[in-house]
């Protein structure tokens, strides 16, 4: 068993412009985020994912970072940073750091100078191209619409943007420019932060030619993604990394890779590989979508089934050779409660269930901010209440090929990344105690009764809960480095699999419908010798080794 601290730290993802603000100005800051580290501390993680705080126009809510080595003034100052470290650390809290590694803000002093002109010396830090006959130099298509290229009448040459066209992709081609990306990540660390995410880390290297993708329907643009994800380079790359500037240091890192299954993940995280410690998956963020090809805004129903099989294919294929995050949300997705479990009757039930399910996984877990409290989707009436440019961006589009206007927001209302980006809601005070002032996204409407003052003071919270699951993951190691097994595989409500790591043995049930459903204990596991670990409903009533009932979106965890 190759141990690790990482592997049993347990993640919390801060979205800082709405986790608190300190001083009255509707943004959530630094210093809002040190006057809840007792919370967190409290609550039992071990490491902060801060999203970026860097100097940035904001585009992309820090996505576009135009200084790496600045604070933006409305987190606060580098001192605050400082500080922020510093007490984080005092509590045994560690600080795990947001890299935007493949492009950076259209106001980066590197871009404006690459635009200046054709032979600007920091020409070639971005991908610059010249049009075809007046057309883009290829048909990809953005993943916030529209084509990746945007022209620029200057040079009368276009620059490639996978995101928005106020986040230009870095050119990995360019030396000069990976080795200022070097400089920057040491600078960084010298700091002693404990970890890095990298953003988008999938897609730093194009494929050669920047060939067009195929175009039967003759679309103005196509999804592309196999010209600019998971390409073979990317591993040369991350090894490199970690060669000339990780290696030494003790820390922590986790790729976003979207579009990749766990044999090819494989490739980032295997122990020998030398790349990333671990990345998030998207497999089961696309569970909702009709198909890959489709829009993302395109939703369907998901099944039970089709979630024990993706998630046990990770589970099982990076067993004893690499390591798994789990997640269920985060600033990008849904609300998970919304999404995977029942946001109005069984909201209570159905999140600690989802929190059992994705605490008792072999891998890292990461709580997003809000989760502990059951936050829910947004859900927004209007479009001028929503802030996310993707979600403005689809709006717009969806305008255009006159798509009707409810069929328009239905789709926000289920996939916007809005939904998750409302402020914490930490009392029942006005604006949910996020601020003295008019947050610069709407709360939720039901943040009187959602909220992390009411969670503290109820006993069945699903605060207290997430509490008592990381206590448990610290007391047993079989929580963390267990084998995991799926059983059941057919059932379509109960999701059941065992963790097992020498003489100990943990049995996982969770009911992920809203019906009562009958289990059967298992023959090979010792009913006898059970022991209830942790459950979601207040009272047990007797147990039964045949047709033990199970309430809508109970959990329950046995040990052996
Ligand atoms: O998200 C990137 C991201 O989600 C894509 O790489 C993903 O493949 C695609 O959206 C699938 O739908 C990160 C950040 O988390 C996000 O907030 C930023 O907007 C984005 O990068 C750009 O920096
Ligand atoms: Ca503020």
């Amino acid at each position: 068993m190759n141990t690790k601290w990482w592997k049993e730290a347990v993640v919390y993802e801060i979205y800082p412009i709405s986790f608190k603000d300190s001083n009255g100005d509707g943004i959530g800051d630094l210093r809002g985020i040190i006057s809840k580290l007792d919370y967190l501390q409290n609550l039992g993680v071990d490491v902060i994912w801060m999203c970026p705080i860097y100097q940035s126009p904001g585009q992309d809510n820090g996505y576009d970072i135009s200084d790496h080595y600045g604070i933006k003034p409305q987190f606060g100052t580098m001192h605050d940073f400082d500080e922020l470290l510093k007490e984080a650390h005092a509590r045994g809290l560690k600080i795990m750091m947001d890299l935007v590694l493949n492009h950076t803000s259209d106001q980066h002093p590197w871009f404006i100078e690459s635009k200046s002109s054709k032979s600007s010396p920091k020409r070639d830090y971005y991908i610059w191209r010249d049009s075809k006959k007046g057309l883009s130099p290829n048909n990809w298509e953005s993943y916030f619409g529209g084509s990746v290229w945007e022209p620029d009448e200057k040079t009368g040459q276009s620059y490639l943007h996978l995101y928005s066209k106020y986040q230009p992709d870095l050119n990995w081609q360019n030396e000069e420019m990976i080795h200022e990306l070097y400089k920057m990540i040491r600078w960084w660390l010298k700091k002693g932060v404990d970890g890095f995410r990298f953003d988008a880390i999938a897609h730093i290297v194009k494929a050669k030619g920047l060939p067009d993708a195929d175009n039967p329907k003759h679309l103005p643009v196509v999804q592309a993604y196999q010209f600019f994800s998971n390409l073979e380079h990317v591993h040369t790359l991350l090894r490199k990394l970690n060669e000339e500037v990780l290696m030494e240091c003790d820390i922590m890192t986790v790729g976003e890779t979207s579009g990749l299954g766990p044999e090819q993940a494989l490739e980032y995280v295997g122990d020998e590989r030398h790349e990333l410690n671990m990345v998030f998956q998207f497999e089961h963020m696309t569970l909702d979508s009709p198909s890959t090809g489709t829009s993302r805004w395109e939703s369907r129903s998901w099944t039970l089934l089709e979630l024990k099989k993706i998630m046990s294919r990770w589970q099982t294929t990076l067993h004893n050779k690499g390591w798994n995050a789990n997640y269920l949300g985060n600033h990008d997705q849904p609300r998970q409660v919304s999404r995977f479990g029942n946001d109005t009757e069984y909201r209570v039930e159905s999140a600690k269930m989802l929190a059992t399910f994705f605490l008792t996984l072999e891998g890292t877990p990461y709580i997003y901010q809000g989760e502990e409290i059951g936050m829910t989707n947004a859900s927004f009436q209007q479009i001028g209440d929503y802030r996310d440019i993707e979600t403005l961006n689809f709006f717009e589009l969806a305008k255009t090929k006159q798509m009707p206007e409810d069929k328009t927001m239905a789709a926000i209302h289920a996939k916007s990344r809005d939904n998750a980006r409302t402020p914490m809601q930490w009392d029942a005070s006005e604006h949910a105690g996020f601020s003295d002032a008019e947050p610069w996204i709407k709360v939720n409407d039901n943040y009187k009764d959602i909220n992390v003052e009411a969670a503290i003071q109820d006993p069945d919270s699903i605060y207290h809960y997430y509490r008592k699951l990381l206590a448990l993951r610290k007391q047993h190691k079989v929580i963390v480095y267990g084998e995991y097994k799926l059983m059941l595989p057919l059932d379509p409500d109960l999701y059941v699999y065992t963790r097992t790591l020498a003489e100990e043995c943990l049995l996982v049930i969770l009911n992920f419908s809203h019906d009562t459903i009958e289990f059967e204990w298992p023959d090979q596991l010792a009913y006898e010798a059970r022991e209830l670990l942790i459950g979601n409903y207040e009272e047990v009533p007797e147990e039964r080794k045949e047709g033990m009932l199970l309430r809508p979106y109970e959990a329950r965890v046995y040990m052996f």
